[in-house]
Order: C-alpha cells, then sequence, then structure tokens
C-alpha cells in the first residue's frame, strides 16, 4: 500500500514543531521531561510513536499523559500508557527517543516508517489513543501538537481527549477502555469517581450494625474532617469531584486548590515538598488544621499520583508517614484480611520498595514474615515486581505506589466459598479493596482512602499508626552536577559503577557511622543526582550525609577518569 500521502501530511504538520537543536531528549524515569517550552516537537512525535504502539496492539488504546508531576511549574512532560493501564514496555523507551531527537520533518518521517518496517506494523491499520494533561500553563500547547501529530492520520486514529485529569485517572480510562469483559468499569472520569465511591462505601459503611465487623462500631458516622494538600495541581478536581461521590462520610478541607494563579504549582506545598523537607507546608501550618494530636493531614502531588500522610505529635511534632509507612499498613492490614478469608495458603502479599526505602520498614515488614523486593527507581520497576505476588503491594517512599491484585487472585477470592460470617466480610473487603485500589498505577486519592479505611477499620489515629516502627533518621538532597549521565548505578540503584571510586568513598563513609546506608543516583525527572543517607541517630546521618554530598560535590569537579578516585 501506498502510503505517501500520509508521510507528506506528517512531515507538513512536523514543520510546525521544529526540534529545539540544542537539547538531547530521553525517555526518563517517567517519559520526557524538561522545560515546557522546549517539548512541543516532543510530544508530536510521541503522537506518532502511540499510533505505533496501538496499532502493535491491534487498535487496542494508548494512553499519553501531558504532564510534569512533581516538577516545577515551568516544566511539563509526557508519558505513554500501555493498554492494560501500565507504564510503556521499556523496550519501546529506545522508540520514543529515536524519534523525539529527530532534526527535520524529513528524518522524522524517515525514523517512523523504519520504526514501521522493522516492527511489523502495518500503518494503515486502526489505532485509538486517549490523552489527557494536568494543569499546567504549557499543557494546552502541547495538547495542540499531540492533536497534530493525531490528525494527519486522518479517520483509521480514533481519538479520546478526556481533557484536564490526573495521572491516574488516565490509567484507569485506559485500562478500562480496553477492558473486554465490561467488569472494570466505565470508561470514563465519572466512571471512575462512580467505581471508587462505591468500593469506599463497601468498606466504611457496615452492612450490618452491631455485627463484630471489621467496622466494629456497626453503621460509621462521617470520619474526622481530613485536610487534604492538592499542591495546587489537577487533584484539587478529581478531589472536589469525588467528595459529591461520598457525601459526609469522609469530609475533605482541601488545600492549595488554586488553579489558576501563576508559579503556585507545587510551589512549597505537596508531596515532594513534604517529603524532602520533613516539614508541613507553610500553607499547612498556617491553616492550623493539623495543631489537634489526633487530627492527620495528607498531600499529593502535581499530578495527583504520589501521597504522603503526616500529624503533629502532641499538636507539636511533625511526624512523617510517607510511602514506606502507607506500604506497611497497607500490607498488614490486606494480610490480616487473607488470614480471616482463610486463603494464606493460595495468596501471598509481598511487597516492593526502592533503595529509599527506610531501612526500618523493611526490617519491620521482613519481621512479619512478608517477603520485600528491592527495584530501581520508578514506578513501571516496582510494577513489574509487584505483579510476581498474588497482591503485590507496592510503595516509593516518596509516596507512589499501588497495590496488585493478581487476576488469579481475584478468581480465588470470587470462588471461595465461606464458611463463617467473618470469612464471608473479609473475602468481601478483599475484592472491594481490590476495586478502590488503583489497579495501573500510584494513585494518591485512591491511595488515601486506602488508608483512611484502613484506620477506620483498625480503630487508629495516624499515631497508632506511626507507632509500628521509628524510622532510621534520614537526609534527601538534590545536587546539581554538570552532567549527570556520567552516573551509573547497579544493584537497583544502591551502587554507583561511574564515576570510578565513589562509590568506594561512600562506602567508607557509612561503615563510619552505626546503621549508615547512603547512595547517589541520576535522577530520571530533574537535571540533578540524589544523594540519600540514613543512620541511627540524626547526627550521624549528617556526617554520612555530608560526606556523600561531598564526594558527589567532588564528582562533579573532577572528570570522569581522574585518577583520584
Ligand atoms: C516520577 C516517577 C517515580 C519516581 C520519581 C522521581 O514521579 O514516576 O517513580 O520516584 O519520578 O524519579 P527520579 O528520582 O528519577 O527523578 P512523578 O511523581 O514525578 O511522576
Amino acid at each position: 500500500v501506498d502510503h505517501t500521502q500520509l508521510f507528506d501530511r506528517i512531515a507538513a504538520a512536523a514543520k510546525n514543531y521544529p526540534k529545539p537543536a540544542d537539547v538531547k531528549f530521553g525517555y526518563g524515569t517517567a517519559g520526557f521531561r524538561t522545560l515546557g517550552k522546549r517539548l512541543p516537537s516532543v510530544i508530536f512525535s510521541v503522537g506518532l510513536l502511540a499510533v505505533l504502539r496501538s496499532q502493535r496492539f491491534h487498535g487496542k488504546a494508548i494512553g499519553v499523559m501531558v504532564t510534569a508531576s512533581h516538577n516545577p511549574e515551568a516544566d511539563n512532560g509526557v508519558k505513554l500508557v500501555d493498554p492494560a493501564g501500565e507504564m510503556l514496555e521499556q523496550s519501546w523507551e529506545a522508540y520514543a527517543t529515536t524519534l523525539a531527537n529527530c532534526a527535520s520533518p524529513a528524518e522524522l518521517v524517515e525514523a517512523y516508517k523504519q520504526l514501521a518496517q522493522q516492527l511489523h506494523i502495518n500503518i494503515g491499520a486502526p489505532a485509538s489513543v486517549v490523552y489527557a494533561a494536568d494543569t499546567r500553563p504549557s499543557s494546552p500547547e502541547l495538547i495542540k501538537a499531540l492533536e497534530a501529530a493525531l490528525a494527519a492520520f486522518g479517520d483509521h486514529v480514533k481519538t479520546n481527549n478526556i481533557g484536564v485529569t490526573t495521572t491516574p485517572i488516565l490509567h484507569y480510562v485506559v485500562k478500562a477502555t480496553n477492558d473486554t469483559t465490561g467488569e472494570y468499569g466505565e470508561p470514563t472520569i465519572e466512571g471512575y469517581q462512580k467505581k471508587t465511591a462505591a468500593a469506599f462505601k463497601t468498606l466504611i459503611v457496615s452492612t450490618s450494625p452491631g455485627t463484630t465487623d471489621l467496622t466494629e462500631q456497626g453503621n460509621r458516622g462521617p470520619l474526622k474532617p481530613l485536610p487534604v494538600d492538592c499542591a495546587n495541581g489537577v487533584g484539587a478536581l478529581s478531589l472536589a469531584d469525588f467528595a459529591k461521590h461520598i457525601g459526609d462520610l469522609l469530609p475533605f478541607k482541601p488545600l492549595n486548590t488554586q488553579l489558576n494563579k501563576e508559579g503556585v504549582l507545587n510551589y512549597q506545598c505537596g508531596a515532594d515538598y513534604v517529603k524532602t523537607k520533613q516539614q508541613l507546608p507553610p500553607s499547612v501550618a498556617e491553616s492550623g488544621l493539623l495543631n489537634h494530636p489526633d487530627n492527620r493531614g495528607a498531600s499529593f502531588d502535581g499530578d495527583a499520583d504520589r501521597l504522603i500522610y503526616y500529624y503533629l505529635k502532641g499538636g507539636k511534632s511533625f511526624r512523617l508517614l510517607d510511602g514506606d509507612k502507607i506500604a506497611v499498613l497497607a500490607a498488614l492490614f490486606i494480610g490480616d484480611l487473607v488470614t480471616r478469608a482463610k486463603l494464606t495458603d493460595k495468596i501471598q502479599v509481598g511487597v516492593v520498595q526502592t533503595a529509599y526505602a527506610n531501612g526500618s520498614s523493611t526490617k519491620f515488614i521482613k519481621s512479619r514474615n512478608i517477603p520485600v523486593t528491592c527495584t530501581a527507581t520508578g514506578v513501571k520497576h516496582l510494577h513489574h515486581a509487584a505483579l510476581n505476588y498474588d497482591i503485590g503491594v507496592y510503595f516509593e517512599a516518596n509516596g507512589h505506589g499501588t497495590v496488585l491484585f493478581s487476576d488469579d487472585t481475584i478468581a480465588t477470592l470470587k470462588k471461595t466459598e465461606p464458611e463463617s460470617p467473618d470469612q464471608d466480610r473479609a473475602i468481601k473487603h478483599l475484592i472491594a479493596l481490590s476495586e478502590l485500589i488503583n489497579q495501573a498505577v500510584g494513585d494518591a486519592l485512591s491511595d488515601m482512602l486506602l488508608v483512611e479505611v484502613v484506620l477506620a477499620h483498625r480503630g487508629w489515629s495516624a499515631e497508632e499508626w506511626d507507632a509500628g516502627y521509628e524510622d532510621l533518621p534520614n537526609r534527601l538532597v538534590k545536587v546539581e552536577v554538570p552532567d549527570r549521565h556520567i552516573f551509573h548505578t547497579t544493584d537497583a540503584e544502591r551502587k554507583l559503577t561511574s564515576p570510578v571510586g565513589l562509590q568506594a568513598r561512600i562506602d567508607e563513609a557509612v561503615l563510619k557511622v552505626e546503621q549508615g546506608r547512603s547512595f547517589v543516583r541520576p535522577s530520571g525527572t530533574e537535571d540533578c543526582v540524589r544523594v540519600y543517607a540514613e543512620a541511627a541517630t540524626s547526627s550521624a546521618v549528617d556526617s554520612a550525609h555530608l560526606r556523600a554530598e561531598l564526594e558527589s560535590y567532588l564528582a562533579k569537579v573532577t572528570p570522569l577518569s581522574s585518577p583520584s578516585f
């Protein structure tokens, strides 16, 4: 078949989106991410790749999310979503990078043709692309670039712009669109809200008052109001939307909800701020909402795929309840339900973490006989490792994570005939949890509801949740270096292989402090390297950390092959 006309249309449209000459783009931890104004050509090329990817799956929907999540407002980015709602398969990241770096429309068309040929994809076949954007000022322009690429294909590419929404909702819509059973849920934002709200209600409202249900008090009144820092991002919209579906069952106190004010997105607020600074966002502190020791607060990030909790111990001292604490809370609760469902021989619960997981959390999980896997940073890595468990709880310490229930687990739950009311309830609660928790990707809203469900069922305050184990004091900083690409890691990013010699210095530094652990890795979303350190005491972590920071500073000023390393 002659596709000359299609190639001409692509080339003509691509002329409006020239690649900036001085930039080399790379598909990082979560897609392409850099200043929004540099990205139109990249987004155009992603449009072509999304169509190829969909054709590869016989027309199943592929997702494109325009967002830079936790990054500053001037940045933007794009992530591709595979048919099951997962992140793009890694082997395709290289293809995305090739297309993004084509210097001219002619080169782009040539690279696109070659890719189609190499992958044996019929470029005339039908395709389907679902897309959305967050609230960044650069997003509308970038969506136009995407639409220009998709329009070049004419009618055989079906498009579905779901508008301004969160990353996890886009993932949900992709998964639901491709679900052939019709059981996953309606493939719309509204469908997501309805499904999540229904599962939440099942888990919170006891069906028969006065029973010894997990919700021991029987029919509950509303939960305590929950302050939610929305990072001045799109999470504010989905939270407001969700609130309408659950009435007063969980009253939210949304904070940082300014979507039209310049410069405020993720600024001095949001999950990343709280996790790295280990303090309340000033706006949350000023609200006074956390001043009571029984209160807890939550922060989303800019696209609402990360969640961090916190409270003030004694109404005063800040305590962080991060991704590790959420993983522990979820894994133990689910583990207890599996036991009550009498399914421990059929369903194994496991936890997946990264090198950033606090050493105490890993020790605590293992002490409860729950297996733990460690992977490289990036949801794509954790997600795949979690699929190896029947119920895989994965969380990065930064609050990005979810709980995956395998198809076999769901089938087992559905076919088990309960022999007691308690077993029956445990099974029903496990099924409802699999519906509450986003099965495609980390989701701040649904994870927050999971936390609230567990706290309600356990009858716990934030302090009781926190009591399980004590975090080792830790520090996490960004260090700007001239070229982060000289940093290479191994062993799930826990060790550096380059610059040569740097790892030995880190090892030496941590040996000197009790329970010392530190690592350095290049960020895949920002132009920096990240330095993490933990130790038994705060002063020890500072000394270990200062050393590690110093070493990366040395790397910055020392050429790769320097004999001093
Ligand atoms: C993204 C990824 C996360 C990762 C984070 C930081 O989060 O989805 O898995 O932990 O970036 O990655 P890095 O340390 O490589 O910069 P988000 O919320 O920004 O999409």
